[in-house]
Parts: structure tokens; C-alpha cells; sequence
């Protein structure tokens, strides 16, 4: 059976993004059978552009939440995992930091076979767009943070980034209870797994709008990872793959050729 594609996009007055995000989405996700989730927490005019979207765009769905913000931009992500009926689910921010071109070979990586898919900007033919010095800082230090607590992360490359793709079916029994921001750290210690495909990305600048990142967010992910310690389960047989910037194309070739079958590497051999 083919399979289906839930983009999961938290949003938060994003209202001069969204409209070319989706576009570039659908772009990406030519042939392939997608839908979009934006869970939105905004307080400017982001949910009209919203509404207006899906009505043209019947790719895209919205779910405005009220008086839930200040529980963060996990949990807005996993009420978009739980309401998105895709086979395979992605998360993605919306201010185009992520390229949306990403989407295409996550996807041949989940048709090959991994339980997830995670675009690293620190490995061969990926790039930080630049990120200054400070940022650069910081987001070492997280990492670093994040390795040295949980032992899920170690082998990851790029770990503490919100840019993903997984097996829906990983979410069954699994106790996802996020603190702020960092989605993919708690599904990477909270969820049973075995082959992670790491993809090269490059990242970039932000579109429009501002970015929402502050020293709570900080807190919250200390105050994550301590929690993460102790709630999180073992992943011994994980395994981590990855693929070069030329294997990658080839797998986009195999898997998301002209005409997409959405068949995963077992289907296509009639297992
Ligand atoms: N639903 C929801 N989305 C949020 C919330 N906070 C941030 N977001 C969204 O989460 C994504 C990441 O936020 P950014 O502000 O871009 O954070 P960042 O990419 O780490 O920081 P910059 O590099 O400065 O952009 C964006 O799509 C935001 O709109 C929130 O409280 N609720
Ligand atoms: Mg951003």
C-alpha cells in the first residue's frame, strides 16, 4: 500500500511564511500522497492566513489552539502527530529554516526502510547557513548537553534540531510528555526504534517574522534532559546510517522517481 505523509508545522505568528512553505512543500512532494498540519498558538493574524490557505490548498489542515502556548511548541507538535493520519509523519519548522526540498529525500529514506529520517547539517554536504558565532555557541553546547545526558542522542550527529521523519506506528505506547521545545530529542529517547538514516541539509535564513527562541527555552531543555534521564528507555541495537550527498540523490532516483509508487523497499519486492 502506498504510503502516506503527515507534515507536522508548528507555527507561531508566521503569517508571512506559511502560504510559500506549503507551496515548496507541494513542490517537494510532487507524486507523493501528503497532507499538512499547522498547529498554530499565534496571537497576530496567522490563523486567518491560515484559514484562507486551506481553503485553497486542500493539502492543509490548521488547528488553532487557544490559552496553550506557554506549554510550547512540543506539544503543539504532538497534537499535530496525533491528529495527522500519514503513514509517516515529518516535523518541520515553518519560517523556511528547513527546506522544504528536504522532504523528498526523507521521504525515499523512510521508503528504504529506516524508522526515522534525520537531516543533519554537521555531516558531509550539509551546512548551519552561516549561524554566527554566538549561535553557533549555543547550539554546540546543546548538542554536547544533550549527548553527555541522554545515550539515545550519541550517535546522532545532529540531535537537538526540530527537523524529522518517522514511522507513525513508533508512537504507539510510547509516553511522550515534552517539556518546551525539543520534540526529536524526546521521540529519540522515548520511542522504539532501530535504523536511523542520517541525511545531509543545509539550513537557512529565516524567511520572515522573528524568531521565538529564549532564555526560557534554555531552561526548559535543561529541565528536559534531566527528566529524559530517567523516563527514558534503553536503544541498545540502534543503528545509524549515513548517506552521502550522491547516495542520497540515487535513493531519491530509486524511490521518488517521475511516477511515485509510495511502496516501501519490502512492497516493491512483494514481501
Ligand atoms: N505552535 C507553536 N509553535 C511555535 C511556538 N514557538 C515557536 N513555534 C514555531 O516553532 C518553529 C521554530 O521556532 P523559531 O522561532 O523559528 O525557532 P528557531 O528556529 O530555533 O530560532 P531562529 O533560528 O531564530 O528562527 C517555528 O515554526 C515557530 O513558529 C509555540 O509556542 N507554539
Ligand atoms: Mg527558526
Amino acid at each position: 500500500m502506498a504510503k502516506k505523509l503527515s507534515v507536522v508545522v508548528p507555527t507561531f505568528n508566521e503569517s508571512g511564511n506559511v502560504a510559500e512553505l506549503a507551496r515548496q512543500v507541494g513542490e517537494a512532494l510532487d507524486g507523493v500522497d501528503y497532507n499538512i498540519w499547522f498547529i498554530d498558538d499565534s496571537n497576530d493574524d496567522t490563523p486567518k492566513v491560515l484559514e484562507e490557505l486551506c481553503k485553497n490548498d486542500t493539502h492543509c489542515h490548521f488547528h488553532h489552539r487557544e490559552g496553550e502556548a506557554q506549554t510550547g511548541l512540543a506539544t503543539a507538535v504532538i497534537e499535530g502527530f496525533n491528529m495527522a493520519d500519514g503513514d509517516f509523519l515529518a516535523c518541520m519548522d515553518a519560517d523556511l529554516q528547513h527546506p522544504p526540498a528536504i522532504l523528498r529525500p526523507m521521504y525515499a529514506a523512510m521508503l528504504s526502510g529506516a524508522d526515522i529520517c534525520i537531516p543533519s547539517r554537521l555531516i558531509r554536504g550539509g551546512s548551519d547557513g552561516g549561524l554566527n558565532v554566538i549561535r553557533k555557541f549555543v547550539s554546540g553546547t546543546a548538542r554536547w548537553m544533550g549527548k553527555a545526558a541522554l545515550s539515545s542522542l550519541r550517535k546522532i550527529s545532529d540531535p537537538t534540531s526540530g527537523l524529522f521523519m518517522f514511522k507513525k506506528s513508533m508512537l504507539e505506547g510510547a509516553d511522550l510528555k515534552p517539556i518546551g521545545w525539543k520534540i526529536m530529542i524526546e521521540v529519540l529517547a522515548m520511542c522504539s526504534y532501530r535504523l536511523v538514516v542520517e541525511i545531509p541539509y543545509e539550513f537557512q535564513d529565516r524567511n520572515s517574522g522573528e524568531s521565538k527562541i529564549s532564555k526560557k527555552v534554555t531552561l526548559q531543555y535543561i529541565e528536559q534532559l534531566k527528566n529524559l534521564r530517567t523516563r527514558g528507555i534503553r536503544h541498545d541495537s540502534v543503528i545509524v546510517t549515513r548517506w552521502s550527498p550522491e547516495f542520497t540523490e540515487s535513493m531519491v532516483k530509486k524511490y521518488c522517481e517521475k511516477k511515485m509508487t509510495g511502496q516501501t523497499a519490502d512492497e516493491k519486492a512483494g514481501n
